[in-house]
């Protein structure tokens, strides 16, 4: 089959790139050797940490990983909470050519378990108050590490003991530098395996597209477990050898008092939806603000529109996956238009094409978006038929969403191709939940569906058929599922009804439950609240 580029050209972002360098790590390198005296991580309950303190703390975790048994292209898995010295760990991983595999905290054990299973790390970072759980799937090799909020546990005890590694691994670009596990339509989990290119070029044509400088200071409250947190606002900050207010969760009126200090802000959509919840978001507190940036879910216009009206900023929207880290970006100096993500970022080739097809549409009519670039992955982790099922032959990656370009290049986001929910910026494949729930005994069928709402964009909701053979209710249904499935993923609300609603092919109409549950979700009747 023959696939067919573009025929009329996208505009997109045309910036000075900075220098190529292998690795992330090499960025931080030269950032400490640039000014080590200057603060990197600024906290508001610990003392800050200069480039300098950071840098020894993160050469002192990479003697640690090595006299593990750490060699080029290992795994090490970390479920932890976020910390300045998470942050290290990465690092150090990145320094000694490992794969650094961060895991949410939100996942259970069951969870937790699938992803050791299937990476197999050298090394496990978990937090001390877990350290004693009986992981079944964990391989004998495996070394167990802890590590907790405030720095506590066995890494930072190796640490105080060892001398630091001043030397770093040679990488190629094409080497892992980290997996992320994502789920999937199927239910099953799979690794994002991403090389040390994709996060360089990525981290480059952002820096590049923003005009991210080491006189930025930036409020980093998102978790560090994702690519926006991580791959985006720690890998930014790092690079540019800029500064960041290191918190370890949202809260809005932390956010805003830090704002006087601060230079930018990144966040997801529930972040601006919340500031303007609170009367002391003003123009004059975001007065040294430069840039407010939002992505990993669709930002309301109405959010965006009263984000202006009462601070004055235009929040930047982007529009990025863990699979092809950022792909768009409205502009820094032009117009940023609501309810578009932008045009392609530097380097990022995309393309629109016609459903079932492989030719691109004509601007303004909506199809599959396409990806190529050096941001876009390597693969899923030991699943090359799923790989080769998400690519094109001419190595275009298909994201799975549905939008159109303008004759500007202007991308709008119209609608998914896959059965996905986000919430509050966090991904719920239906499918996983509904695998749960039909495991229940009394079920005989489920749809998880994404209800909207104002706050988190979207939250699960749960339709269930019970199959008569026992009395079911909601609460029997969430302690089935529980224990198995982050709190995220799980339903707020679950709906027993008689049947679902299916077109002529047997399809259950999803579109149908959202229509119906919607207004339902508000004022809920004949089902029972799960909480
Ligand atoms: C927390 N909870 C959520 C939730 N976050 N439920 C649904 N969706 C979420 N996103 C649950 C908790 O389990 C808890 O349940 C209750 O809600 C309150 O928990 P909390 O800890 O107080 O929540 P809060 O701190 O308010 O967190 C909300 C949030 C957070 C939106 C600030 O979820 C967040 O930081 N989201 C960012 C996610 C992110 O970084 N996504 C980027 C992915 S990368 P209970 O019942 O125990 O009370 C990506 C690519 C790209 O997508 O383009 O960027
Ligand atoms: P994840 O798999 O967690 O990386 O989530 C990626 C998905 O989030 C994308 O495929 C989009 O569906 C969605 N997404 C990310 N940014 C935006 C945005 N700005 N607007 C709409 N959807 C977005």
């Amino acid at each position: 089959m023959q696939y067919v580029q573009c025929d009329w050209k996208l505009p997109s972002f045309i910036g000075k790139l900075h220098t190529l360098s292998d690795s992330i790590y090499s960025f931080f390198a030269n950032s400490c050797a640039v000014n080590p005296d200057k603060v990197l991580f600024a906290r508001p309950e610990a003392p800050s940490l200069t480039y300098y303190e950071t840098n020894s703390l993160v050469q002192r975790f990479a003697s640690v990983l090595v006299s593990l048994g750490v060699q080029r292209q290992d795994r090490i898995a970390v479920q932890v909470e976020k910390s300045v010295e998470a942050v290290c760990l990465y690092l150090a991983c990145l320094q000694v050519g490992g794969i650094y595999l961060p895991l949410n905290t939100a996942y259970t054990i069951t969870e937790v378990e699938y992803f050791l299973a299937d990476s197999k790390p050298t090394v496990f970072v978990c937090d001390p108050s877990v350290q004693h759980r009986d992981y079944h799937s964990i391989s004998t090799v495996t070394k167990i590490l802890t590590l907790g909020s405030d720095g506590d546990g066995s890494l930072c005890k190796n640490a105080d003991k060892i001398a630091p590694l001043q030397n770093k691994v040679a990488v190629a670009p094409t080497d892992l530098a980290a997996i992320l596990y994502t789920s999937g339509t199927t239910g099953r989990s799979k690794g994002a395996m991403l090389t040390h290119q994709n996060l360089t070029s990525n981290c480059q044509s952002l820096l590049d597209a923003w005009e991210f400088t080491s006189a930025d200071h930036l409020i980093h409250a998102l978790p560090i477990f994702h690519t926006h947190g991580l791959f985006v606002a720690c890998n930014m900050v790092l690079a540019s050898g800029a500064s960041m207010d290191f918190l370890s969760r949202f809260d809005a009126e932390q956010i805003i008092s830090l704002c006087k200090n601060a230079t930018v802000l990144m966040g997801v959509p529930t972040f601006y939806s919340r500031l303007l919840a609170s009367k002391n978001l003003t123009q004059d507190a975001t007065r040294s603000i430069r840039l407010f940036v939002s992505g990993s879910a669709p930002l309301q216009v109405e959010t965006h529109r009263d984000f202006k009206t009462r601070t004055g900023h235009v929040i930047l929207e982007r529009y990025g996956m863990t699979e092809t880290c950022m792909i768009t970006s409205n502009p820094y100096n032009g117009m940023r238009r609501s309810g578009t993500v932008g045009l392609a970022l530097p380097q990022v080739k995309l393309r629109i094409v016609g459903f079932g097809s492989t030719t691109p549409v004509k601007p303004g009519e909506p199809g599959a978006i396409e990806v190529k670039g050096p941001n876009v992955f390597k693969g899923y982790w030991q699943m090359p038929e799923k790989t080769a099922s998400e690519f094109r032959h001419d190595g275009y990656f298909i994201t799975g969403d549905i939008g159109y370009v303008d004759e500007q290049g202007y991308l709008t986001i119209v609608g998914r191709d896959k059965d996905l929910i986000i919430s509050g910026g966090y991904n719920i494949y239906p499918k996983e939940v509904e695998i749960l729930i039909d495991e229940v005994s009394g079920v005989l069928e489920s749809a998880v569906i994404g209800i909207p709402t104002t706050d988190l964009g979207e939250v699960v909701v749960a339709v269930v058929v019970p199959d008569g053979t026992t009395k079911l209710n909601s609460n029997h249904i969430l302690n089935h599922i529980k224990l198995k499935l982050a709190r995220y993923k799980q339903p707020r609300q679950i709906f027993l009804v008689d049947e679902l609603p299916r077109n002529v092919m047997g399809k259950v109409m999803k579109n149908r439950l959202r229509e119906i549950y919607t207004t339902m979700f508000e004022t809920p009747i004949n089902s029972e609240q799960t909480k």
